[in-house]
């Protein structure tokens, strides 16, 4: 029996990734520097491992921004336009790198960075490869052998970790039409050929391949594309033992022809799909060793060890405790770092986070399981059983967890509860009281988070700002940004979020039933990382959490300010989630909890009311079987949110980071009166899915990407809207950006803002010409 990790946290433990990264960019720090602490925190991760006890420890899991992007770089896979870049004197590969992650704006050149997107059901974004038709691939990057070598100069062998040939494929966007990315994969093939050689000369023992896609949905032509990648690779190198990595579900369909490739481990994810493990064992062929997924990757609960022996157990019972391995569900990437961290009990509380893992404890507990089961360990291993079993008793009859009153209310929902009064055409009808213009202008909610800002926060977190210090100067700071909206004329106006951290911790922060730590970031995407709160108990809402700073705004100004909350089922999809209860549970209690707020907000006078949601896509299960019972309970979970408000209260809801033609009645479903949606860098080829679709209620398609810097043109609005208005009638338009404006700069926010402004007012005197 052997443990083995599939992947460590990168960031660093104290998120030096972060800080190197941005400092590179920002010019201050040196190229040396970067690989400097990359190498550190790569040789932390193994030295960590290795001490720990891991048996097979990972190498080529440590990224500089995101991994599939390492791979596109390994395989050559560099669209043209980065050329320029390449040639460039001076230029290194990390600085193409960075080009390719975030696009390259010096030197005379205005290259675009390739796009990203979310990394299955997860809250981590990767770039997607960018094919043509006959792409060629060829071994451009070597940071996989590189790695290997230098843990080995270390006196550490690695399991270099790629992805499956497959999974990268299929993560690819074909670029040009008239091929299927699938075909590529005998252009790809021998750059993984290649890569085995160099490997095998460095005397290399596992290779692990991650095919989460053997956990998807396949075409009959992507099952023989497995086939014919893992066939010829098993006949080029049959000393080489190749480890398959499936996770985030079970392998349902797939089972057969996942058994039957010619691996020597494969690994399954027992967390997301316990009950795959019978027909795995039965279906196994017999010197195929069997990898269990069995610590939660996704989550941060202390394994229950009772539980994972059993487990265990039985496939020992079918194959032996020689075929048998023990690891996490899926790489640690999706954990935050070390529980150790986490001092402060302001935060997290010594009850909670007694039941806790981290990924460094989640190594230790790999460890420790195995050493139960061969009874290897010293006396003291028994103890650590003795230890689980007392923190997870704590856990299940722990008072802090159950609240009767939260879970009557949920029981005695009724179908009127998700329903508001009158149906879309009467509210309408009602909110025209509202007087407000067409194409009304507005924004997403939240304006520069400048480091200023962030610092007032800090220093108010550490004492240095008194709570009165420190609210005066958010104060101040939102009636600039009123007075400022007032100025340039726009129609509905936010209050900014200046006091806001993130969209979901602030939330998290303020509820019952949530805990928050300290250090527990994990990567989004290159060095921009978040802390989950964690929901370990019923949700409740002791007080009001928006109504002071939302009136506050609305008291300076004669506009309408407009409260913005964040939905439930986001406010679930980026928090770590307890497992005592299935989601859709918690997701309603965290309903409830937003729809107090939202009754609170209308009786404070606040006529406009946003409901964020732009996770509800994301939530979408792996598998489309699975589909409707999610999107039923998700879309029951916001209507719970929005539907305690009278007629004339306007309901918005946003929504970005994803396409919606898959979901597009279940988006009409929820009855926001209006929604806010990401179109722009899509030339508005989004609204299709809304114009085919007949969408009743009201729509601000974003009409300028606040992802870039670059400010837009009133001519390109007035485009966008006139493309907008050709397939949805005018009077159901709202013109606003993509997104929320808290990761740009004021000045390049002023500047578009204005020139949006002028684009509604352009397209209404257009109209008031023609009648
Ligand atoms: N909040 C959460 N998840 C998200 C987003 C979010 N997932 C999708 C998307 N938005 C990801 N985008 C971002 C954008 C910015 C940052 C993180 C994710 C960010 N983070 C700060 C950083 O890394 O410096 C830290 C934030 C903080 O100080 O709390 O800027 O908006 N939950
Ligand atoms: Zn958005």
């Amino acid at each position: 029996m052997l443990t083995q990790n599939l992947g460590y946290p990168r960031i660093g433990s104290h998120r030096e990734l972060k800080k190197i990264c941005e400092n590179y960019w920002a010019g201050k720090t040196g190229y040396k520097n970067v690989l400097q602490v990359g190498k550190n925190i790569r040789h932390e991760n193994w030295k960590l491992q290795q001490e720990t006890g891991i048996d097979l420890i990972p190498s080529n899991d440590f990224s500089f921004y995101d991994h599939v992007l390492d791979h596109s770089l390994t395989f050559g896979a560099i669209p043209k336009r980065y050329n320029e870049v390449i040639l460039k004197k001076g230029n290194t590969e990390l600085d193409l790198y960075f080009a390719m992650a975030r696009g390259y704006q010096k030197d005379g050149l205005d290259v675009v960075a390739m796009e990203m997107t979310k990394w299955f059901d997860t809250n981590y974004h990767y770039i997607v490869p960018e094919f043509q038709k006959d792409q060629p691939f060829k071994l451009f990057s070597t940071k996989i052998i590189d790695e290997f070598y230098e843990a080995k100069q270390l006196g550490i062998t690695t399991k270099p970790v790629l992805i499956g040939p497959i999974t990268y494929l299929l993560l690819g966007k074909e670029k040009e039409s008239g091929f299927e990315k699938i075909d590529l994969i005998k252009n790809l093939l021998p750059v993984y050929l290649e890569i085995l050689t160099r490997l095998d000369a460095l005397s290399v023992e596992y290779v692990q391949f991650d095919e989460p896609f053997l956990a998807l949905d396949l075409s009959e032509k992507e099952q023989k594309a497995y086939e014919y990648a893992y066939k010829e690779i098993r006949k080029a190198f049959p000393r080489i033992k190749l480890v398959l990595a499936t996770y985030f579900e079970g392998l349902g369909n797939n089972l057969v022809l996942t058994t039957s490739l010619p691996v020597n481990v494969l690994h399954i994810d027992l967390v997301r799909a316990e009950s795959q493990l019978a027909e795995v064992l039965a279906q196994l062929k017999e010197n195929t060793i069997l990898s269990l997924g069995i610590v939660d990757g996704r989550n941060i609960w202390k394994n229950d060890f009772e539980h994972s022996i059993a487990t265990i157990n039985q496939a020992i019972e079918k194959i032996g405790t020689e075929r048998v391995w023990i690891a996490p569900s899926c790489s640690l990437i999706h954990s935050p770092v070390n529980l150790e961290n986490e001092t402060n009990e302001e935060n997290l509380t010594a009850e909670v986070k007694q039941w806790l893992a981290f990924a460094k404890q989640k190594i230790a507990e790999i460890v420790t399981l195995k050493k139960l089961i061969t009874n290897e360990g010293p006396a003291s291993t028994f103890q650590k059983l003795e230890e689980n079993k007392k923190a997870l008793n704590n856990r299940k009859t722990s008072k802090s967890i159950h609240n009767t009153i939260i879970k009557e209310r949920v029981a005695n929902l009724k179908a009127e509860d998700s329903e508001r009064k009158s149906p879309f055409s009467l509210r309408k009808i009602k909110q025209q009281q509202l007087n407000l213009p067409k194409y009304s202008t507005t924004t997403i909610g939240s304006f520069p988070q400048t480091a200023e800002v962030r610092s007032w926060r800090a220093k108010f977190k550490n004492g240095t700002f008194t709570e009165d210090e420190y609210n005066t100067l958010i104060a101040e700071e939102t009636a600039k940004a009123v007075k400022w909206q007032e100025e340039i004329d726009l129609d509905v106006l936010v209050h900014g979020e200046f006091e806001r951290n993130d969209m979901v911790e602030y939330f998290g922060e303020q509820l019952e039933g949530f805990a928050f730590s300290k250090n527990g970031w994990v990567q989004s995407y290159g060095s921009r990382c978040v802390k989950p709160p964690i929901i370990y108990g019923d949700i409740s809402r002791p007080q009001p959490m928006t109504v002071k700073w939302t009136s506050y705004a609305q008291s300076l100004t004669s506009k309408y300010m407009k409260g913005m909350l964040t939905g439930p089922v986001t406010i679930l999809q980026w928090s770590f989630v307890r497992n005592d209860q299935p989601r859709s549970e918690t997701c309603t209690q965290i309903a409830l909890a937003i729809r107090d707020e939202v009754v609170d907000l209308e009786n404070a006078g606040i006529k406009i009311i946003q409901i964020d949601e732009p996770a509800i896509r994301e939530g979408l299960p792996l598998k489309k079987k699975d589909w409707q019972t999610y999107l039923n309970w998700a879309v029951n979970a916001f209507k719970i949110s929005a539907s305690g408000v009278d007629d004339e209260t306007q309901i918005h809801t946003h929504m970005c980071y994803s396409e919606f033609n898959d979901i597009i009645q279940n988006i009409a479903d929820m009855d926001a009166d209006v929604i806010t949606i990401e179109t722009s860098r899509s030339q508005m080829e989004l609204l299709d899915a809304f114009a085919d679709f007949k969408y009743p209620n009201e729509i601000g398609p974003g009409v300028y990407d606040i992802h870039s810097p670059r400010v837009p043109k009133k001519e390109e609005m007035v485009h966008l809207l006139k493309k907008a208005k050709a397939v949805i009638p005018g009077d159901q338009l709202w013109v606003n950006p993509d997104c929320g404006l808290k990761t740009r700069g004021w000045d390049e926010t002023k500047k578009a803002l204005i020139e949006m402004v002028e684009a509604a007012k352009e397209m209404r005197k257009n109209e008031a010409v023609l009648t």
